[in-house]
């Protein structure tokens, strides 16, 4: 599949690892004006990292040559979020020279792991969403697929979450107050991005009727590149963010008259646009700023892509030949609208050419079918904000609605749910038809969600464009998920099968026979017991607990949310110090379960719940019947880093989403691809990854998403469930009674009214005896540790779908038509 894989020995020369050192002594002096002979890491981390990044930038250069020199069709991959989490780690891995770096590292007094963990996150982005841009952007340019990321340079990511007397606080996350030594700041070029303002007519010199936008208020662009090195370095390409700064002009006026605060002022919230990103996680806050940050990226990148194409072309005729834009989710799809803008109005095309431009040029991704996450805004503040757009907004659906009108003639309703505009409420925009109208390709992100969205979400659209809604399942970076995450299991892979399955992870079949040969099984199983060991050593030093790496590690690590029913896992968990209590005797299978997770700051009761796992952690690990048996722990601050820590020691990965909502999911790739069984319900791309390991190697339980629609047409009715199961109905009691909140009784009744009186709506009593006896499966097989490391292995073995080199292939053929370039 992959063509990439070995590092060629031309590459390695450029890394001159024999100067490496004098190079981290020579950056500690000449960038970071310290000397050489203190031995603080931060400073000896910087160090590194500058040179590590200066070995990459002829690479960079060279790739971006190439790209030109064979005038390759590029894509472009618009995000409003990247989660690349730390640099340093990744660069060494996909350079090949960790054992290198390890050796000069050392004789320079430090380990490398402690100078890693100096790095700060760049949580650029909330979840599956952005850590999904960044894995694309590593598969993208490993597989020579001439692309770029475009996103923005938040200086404040995703918040820091500390716990704090069990409840979730947020402080700001200024991860890049010391710098960032990844950063290439392009000084020399800014960009003018317009705002508000009004549209205006006039005739040009043929007397055709044309807009200009006039009246605006300006921000400046700045870019900012981080390099993304391929694996092996063939190519080194890069993603490009933007920050705001304040326009020369606007500032002038002001000064001039002598109104200098104001002016001041002026500059300040305009380079606040890009101050912070938004912490929420599928909810459309709908806050103007938010829009601000959308159109700034879109703006800024087009201005990109055009100077670059036109560097080349002496036509737009033919930019859907050269570039393919990528719209993650609608979060950027105000660029439809932005590059008919500039078609007509800067490059004076008519209508219908540069629409048949532009719907040849973008494909958007969807990633949820939850109805709070579906971005409108009101026509109003659009309309404000972006005057011109919002009159192309109206032609184009006008245009559209034409044509269904033509095709499904006198359905009126049809027109009005497919509308750009929705009417109902206040005028607003819907951004994912915009989106679907504007793109040539819409896909879902695994196969039950694309399904879910051609008979559901965007029916009318699947029977309008038959052809234009298809599936491209996730896939996550086998580099960073399994190569950079996990050294154990990744070494005792490749002594096994050969190094090429980190660029080819269908290789990993290869260790299906494997399976039955217990001295292999024996080498699997101590490879997770280190990282178990690991595991336990960062709990005890994050929140001074002890636990036993050898009790089954049951983890639910993702963003907290009702749908994902971190809830249900709490259930369990209270079942289980139930039965422990009555029967202190009982055999029963040693656990850990772990959780980490950040709510979104205005998300009450996400937030209840991170409270009710700390409580019922305090009571259960408190309490001595239970010692040695169950053990609970919230992790505070989940992020790319933690998750490095965390995948590899898991045993069991919770994946139990009510079906129907959770698009895909990338977590349960991570752990499965880490040697992890999964507990799941059949949702997102936990179906495939049951069809690729096999049902009897996954503990699959509870409804499936057509039963919950059905439930939820016919009338669902939780407290059947609490009346005749007597074991629920003492878990829901004593959360509902202040069991776990002695102090303040009624803290929990919120979580047991969603359940018993508001309708349970992600159906947590109705899955609850399914998964109890999922659970009870698990601890039956975790006893059998010979058949539990064997699916394990099988687990691991049968992950090849999930690499995001397949993803991206998939777009790159399918939707992108563009080839990797020859090396
Ligand atoms: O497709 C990537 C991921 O995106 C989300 O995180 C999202 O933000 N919409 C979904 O919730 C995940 O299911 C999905 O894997």
């Amino acid at each position: 599949m992959s063509r990439v894989c070995k590092m060629s020995k031309n590459v390695r020369e450029v890394f001159r690892l024999d100067e490496l050192k004098d190079d981290i002594r020579r950056n500690m002096v000449a960038l970071l004006g310290n000397d050489p002979r203190s031995k603080r890491k931060f400073s000896y981390y910087n160090a590194l990292a500058y040179s590590v990044r200066e070995r990459l930038v002829d690479l960079w250069m060279r790739t971006q040559s190439d790209y030109y020199d064979s005038m390759a069709k590029r894509v472009y991959y618009l995000s409003m979020e990247f989660l690349p989490g730390r640099f340093l780690m990744n660069y060494l891995t996909n350079m090949g020279i960790v054992d290198e770096c390890r050796e000069i590292v050392a004789e320079l007094g430090f380990s490398l792991e402690e100078l890693e963990e100096e790095e700060w996150d760049a949580g650029l982005g909330n979840g599956g969403l952005g850590r999904l841009a960044s894995c694309y952007l590593d598969s993208m340019v490993s597989q020579n697929i001439p692309g770029y990321g475009y996103g923005i340079l938040y200086d404040y990511g995703i918040f820091y979450q500390s716990i704090v007397n069990g409840n979730q606080e947020e402080r700001c996350d200024n991860w890049r107050r010391h710098g960032c030594p990844w950063e290439i700041t392009r000084l020399d070029t800014l960009y003018e991005v317009k705002f508000y303002g009004r549209s205006e007519t006039y005739y040009d010199s043929d007397g055709n009727v044309r807009f200009r936008w006039v009246d605006t208020e300006n921000v400046m662009a700045m870019p900012c590149d981080i390099l993304i090195p391929g694996y092996g370095c063939s190519h080194v390409s890069n993603m490009r963010l933007w920050t705001a700064q304040s326009s020369r002009e606007f500032n002038l006026s002001d000064f001039n008259r002598g109104d200098y605060i104001g002016a001041m002022h002026g500059k300040v919230m305009s380079e606040n646009i890009t101050k912070v990103l938004y912490p929420n996680d599928q909810f459309l806050q709908g806050m103007e700023l938010r829009l601000k940050q959308q159109y700034f990226l879109v703006s800024a990148t087009f201005q990109d892509i055009l100077r670059r194409y036109l560097k080349q072309h002496t036509s737009l005729a033919a930019l859907p030949e050269a570039v393919a834009v990528q719209l993650n989710d609608t979060h950027p799809a105000i660029a439809i609208p932005e590059l008919m803008r500039l078609l007509m109005d800067v490059y004076g095309m008519g209508w219908d050419v540069a629409w048949d431009i532009c719907t040849r040029t973008f494909a958007y991704t969807n990633h949820t079918v939850l109805p709070e996450a579906l971005e409108t805004w009101p026509v109003d503040l659009l309309g404000r904000l972006l005057p011109r757009h919002m009159q192309i907004i109206y032609e184009i659906n006008r245009r559209f609605l034409e044509g269904v009108a033509a095709t499904f003639p006198g359905d009126t309703e049809r027109l009005s749910r497919m509308s750009v505009i929705q009417e109902e409420g206040g005028q607003r925009v819907r951004m994912a038809n915009l989106a679907i109208v504007g793109s040539h390709t819409v896909n879902g992100v695994a196969a039950l969600h694309s399904n879910i969205l051609q008979t559901g979400l965007f029916r009318d659209f699947h029977e309008y464009y038959p052809r234009k809604i298809r599936n491209v399942t996730n896939g996550v970076t086998p580099r960073r998920w399994l190569m950079q995450c996990n050294p154990a299991l990744s070494r005792l892979i490749t002594q096994s099968i050969g190094p090429e399955w980190c660029c080819n992870l269908e290789k990993l079949r290869e260790l299906v026979p494997l399976a039955e040969d217990s001295a292999f099984r024996d080498a699997w199983a101590r490879a997770k017991l280190e990282n178990k060991r690991l595991l336990s050593r960062y709990v005890l030093r994050k929140v001074q607990m002890g636990i036993n790496p050898n009790t089954l590690f049951d983890m639910q690590f993702k963003r907290m949310h009702e749908y994902k029913r971190q809830l249900l896992n709490v259930m369990h968990v209270i079942s289980l110090f139930n039965r422990i209590k009555d029967n202190p005797s009982a055999d029963i299978t040693p656990r850990t379960v772990l959780f980490g997770g950040k709510a979104a700051p205005g998300y009450y009761q996400a937030k209840l719940i991170i409270r009710l796992i700390n409580e019922v952690a305090r009571v259960v690990n408190a309490d001595a019947d239970v010692a040695g048996r169950l053990r609970v722990a919230f992790l505070p601050n989940y992020c790319i880093s933690q998750a490095e820590k965390v995948v590899p020691a898991a045993d069991l990965s919770e994946q139990i989403s009510t079906a129907g909502m959770e698009a895909s999911g990338t977590g349960n790739m991570k752990f499965a691809l880490n040697g992890a069984l999964t507990i799941g319900t059949l949702d997102g791309a936990n179906v495939e990854i049951m069809e690729e390991v096999g049902a009897e190697n996954i503990f699959i339980f509870g409804l499936k998403a057509h039963e919950v629609a059905e439930k939820r047409r016919s009338g669902y009715n939780p407290r059947e469930f609490y009346e005749n199961d007597a074991e629920l109905r003492r878990v829901m009691d004593m959360i509902g009674s202040g069991f776990f909140s002695p102090d303040e009784r009624g803290l929990f009744s919120p979580v047991y009214d969603s359940l018993m009186h508001h309708g349970d709506y992600y159906m947590l009593m109705a899955d609850y005896r399914p998964y109890m006896e999922a659970q009870a499966a698990v601890d039956a097989l975790y006893l059998d540790q010979d058949q539990w490391v064997r699916k394990s292995i099988l687990n691991a073995a049968n992950m090849g779908k999930f690499s995001s080199d397949r993803s991206v292939m998939e777009y790159a053929r399918g939707i992108w038509h563009v080839e990797p370039l020859g090396k």
